[in-house]
């Protein structure tokens, strides 16, 4: 039984697996993927996932790709410590984070992200980054009213829930949001993590 996560360091996504292996002690080797080589775009990658994104997990043969299936295959496989809670409903309601972190927030986060840390000014699309950045507030609106008085998302415990949003909440300055205070609170505890701090990536 061996993990092997093929990953960049400078994934977001990644960073999401990388973060629950940190946070479970999962022994893993690490495979880096030159992505600015456009490794990911050429074989042998594409065998592995043909969708030719990062993160992919590999066990012995097994090969899962997808940050959000991979967290709930290790949570699985490594139920301690628990990143999610023990009850059914409180299980659901990390799933519906999960998603809801992917549709109103990395999606919209991505398209002002990406080209800011990648891409020459001349080649940022300023209408989507505009209208990126209105959704994202919209979504922090709701998860202001939503987090008032609490710590975490789900059940007063760090879950899968906060490790999805981790790696895009690390850019907010760089997206020009300033989040509601309790947004930003949460933000802060989070970013703070031991396993947040051992995982920042260098850009
Ligand atoms: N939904 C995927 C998204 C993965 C993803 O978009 N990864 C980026 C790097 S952070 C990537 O591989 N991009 C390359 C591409 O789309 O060509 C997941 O959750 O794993």
């Amino acid at each position: 039984m061996s993990i092997k996560l093929h990953y960049h360091p400078l994934s977001t996504y990644s960073r999401r697996v990388l973060m629950a292996l940190a946070e479970k002690s999962i022994p893993h080797e690490l495979v880096v993927v030159d992505m600015p080589a456009g490794r990911h775009r050429q074989e042998p990658y594409l065998s592995l996932n043909p969708y030719g994104r990062v993160p992919t997990l590999e066990e012995d043969g097994f090969v899962l790709f997808e940050s959000t299936a991979i967290l709930g295959y290790l949570e699985a496989r490594w139920p301690t410590p628990p990143l999610v809670p023990a009850d059914l409903r409180g299980r659901a309601l990390v799933d519906m984070h999960m998603k809801l972190c992917d549709l109103q927030f990395t999606r919209q986060a991505g398209t002002i992200i990406f080209p800011k840390r990648f891409l020459p000014k001349e080649r940022w699309n300023m209408a989507a980054i505009a209208e990126a950045k209105g959704q994202i507030e919209k979504h922090f609106a709701i998860l202001e009213r939503h987090l008032a008085g609490r710590s975490y998302l789900v059940a007063e415990q760090f879950s899968l829930a906060e490790l999805c949003y981790v790696p895009f909440l690390e850019f907010l300055a760089l997206m020009e949001i300033t989040p509601p205070s309790a947004v930003a609170a949460w933000s802060e505890r989070l970013l703070a993590r031991p396993s947040a701090v051992a995982t920042r990536p260098r850009q």
